[in-house]
């Protein structure tokens, strides 16, 4: 049983670098990630060269196969639709072709594949357009298996022109074709390494250390060891097992030690009841020390992922900036050129509003206690709609259910210890 991974875009690839360094450097070494000559069941693809070379060169290149690492020249200069449709348009899209091929071989080569973990930034051109024309393909091609999205949010600041126009159609297109997405919002994630750096350097003034100064790298080793507690294998009912879509709360440390009832309790005031199901804390413990992440300098560490309805803002907050960009049509001339109209942005910015507005009638309904109607967690197997290749679905197709409930909102609650 395997899990494989596609990194697509630059920040997917840095993530994807952390996640690999740390599959290996677990004792022993998890076959389900490798193949049998140890080479990662991955795939690396972006559209600039630099960052997939120096993955390639810090694993190693025989941990990574040449047709695995795929990398073009010219970069999709931040633009979704050059992601998607290639830089000529038209449907031709070498790079996406080249990486699904090397999907194939891959998926060809395990005895029983779960599914695919996409990692990607989805405020650039690459990693949002490529990596949702890669999810909307593969759904096509693997209708029964898990597709999960790791999706980095941009800065709120909007440090690119179109990156919230991106994030919009990204994060509509993984709404439509995956059957779970893991938020990491950049924005949260640096506050939140900020004040972590705060404190220890508080510490480190009563000690001669110097403290760490926050850049990129600290974001990837953050998300890339919230990724790797989520995804690497855990000793659950049925045996060791990779990752699926329906664990929410990961424990990994001393063998055979019980859940501690202190960590489930303080989990449940954390987040609450649950309106949508009985078991809002589910633990899959592995039970090998060596599990306990090396990064992480622990024994024991535990990964939540929780489906919460506080995602709804973070979504909202990229929809507001987008559509307000839309009603001035800013940009969207960069847009129209690679064949994407400004009526199928706003059509999508109108699906992508009611998943908020659903996210909205959630919270609204959990505030009064009344039990909203929810379906859970969309299982593998469920119909997506689907549209030839290289053409843009239109959204609301009722095979897709409108549900947020397949969007978790991870930022705030990764590796609580
Ligand atoms: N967390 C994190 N975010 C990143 C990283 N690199 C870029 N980003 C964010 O991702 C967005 C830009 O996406 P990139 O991944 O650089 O773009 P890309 O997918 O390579 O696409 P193009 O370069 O436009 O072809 C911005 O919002 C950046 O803040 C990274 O290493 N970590
Ligand atoms: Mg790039």
């Amino acid at each position: 049983m395997s899990t494989i991974f596609v990194h697509c875009g630059q920040a997917g690839n840095e993530i994807g670098g952390v996640v690999w360094r740390l599959a290996w450097a677990e004792k022993p070494p998890r076959r389900w990630f490798f193949d049998e000559r140890g080479t990662a069941r991955a795939v690396f693809v972006d559209t600039e060269p630099k960052v997939v070379r120096g993955v390639v060169r810090s694993l190693g290149p025989e941990r990574v196969h040449p047709r695995c690492a795929l990398v073009e020249q010219s970069g999709r200069g931040n633009n979704w639709a050059m992601g998607y449709g290639g830089v000529d348009g038209g449907g031709r899209n070498g790079i996406a072709d080249a990486a699904l091929e090397a999907l194939r071989w891959q998926w060809e080569r395990c005895d029983w594949c779960t599914g695919v973990v996409l990692s990607h930034s989805i405020g650039g051109g690459t990693g949002s357009g490529l990596g949702s024309l890669l999810l909307q393909e593969l759904r096509d091609e693997h209708p029964r298996h898990y597709l999960t999205a790791a999706a980095m949010c941009p800065f709120a600041a909007g440090e690119l022109p179109l990156g919230h126009y991106n994030a919009t159609l990204a994060l509509s297109f993984l709404q439509e074709f995956a059957d779970a997405i893991i938020l990491f919002d950049n924005t949260q994630l640096l506050r939140h390494l900020t004040s972590s750096a705060a404190v220890q350097s508080h510490a480190a003034s009563h000690s001669s250390q110097q403290p760490a100064r926050l850049d990129m790298k600290h974001l990837d080793a953050y998300v890339g060891s919230g990724l790797a507690g989520l995804t690497f294998p855990t000793d659950g009912p049925l045996g060791r097992r990779p990752f699926d879509a329906a664990d929410l709360v990961i424990g990994r440390g001393v063998a055979g030690e019980p859940p501690d009832e202190r960590i489930k309790h303080r989990l449940l005031q954390l987040l609450g009841g649950s309106p949508c199901s009985p078991f809002p804390v589910d633990y899959k413990l592995s039970a090998s020390p060596a599990t306990a992440l090396p990064s992480q300098n622990a024994l024991r560490s535990l990964t939540l992922v929780s489906n919460r309805s506080s995602a709804g803002p973070q979504l909202e907050q990229i929809l507001i900036r987008a559509r307000l960009q839309l009603l001035g049509k800013a940009y969207v001339h960069h847009f129209e050129r690679h064949g994407v109209s400004t009526e199928f942005i706003a059509e999508r910015a109108e699906y992508m509003q009611t998943i908020v507005d659903e996210y909205e009638g959630c919270r609204a309904a959990f505030a009064g206690s009344q039990p909203p109607v929810v379906s859970p967690v969309r299982a593998a197997g469920a119909a997506a709609s689907l549209s030839p290749r290289g053409t843009l679905p239109s959204p609301g197709n009722p095979a897709a259910p409108l549900t947020p409930s397949n969007i978790a909102g991870a930022a705030q609650g990764f590796a609580l210890r």
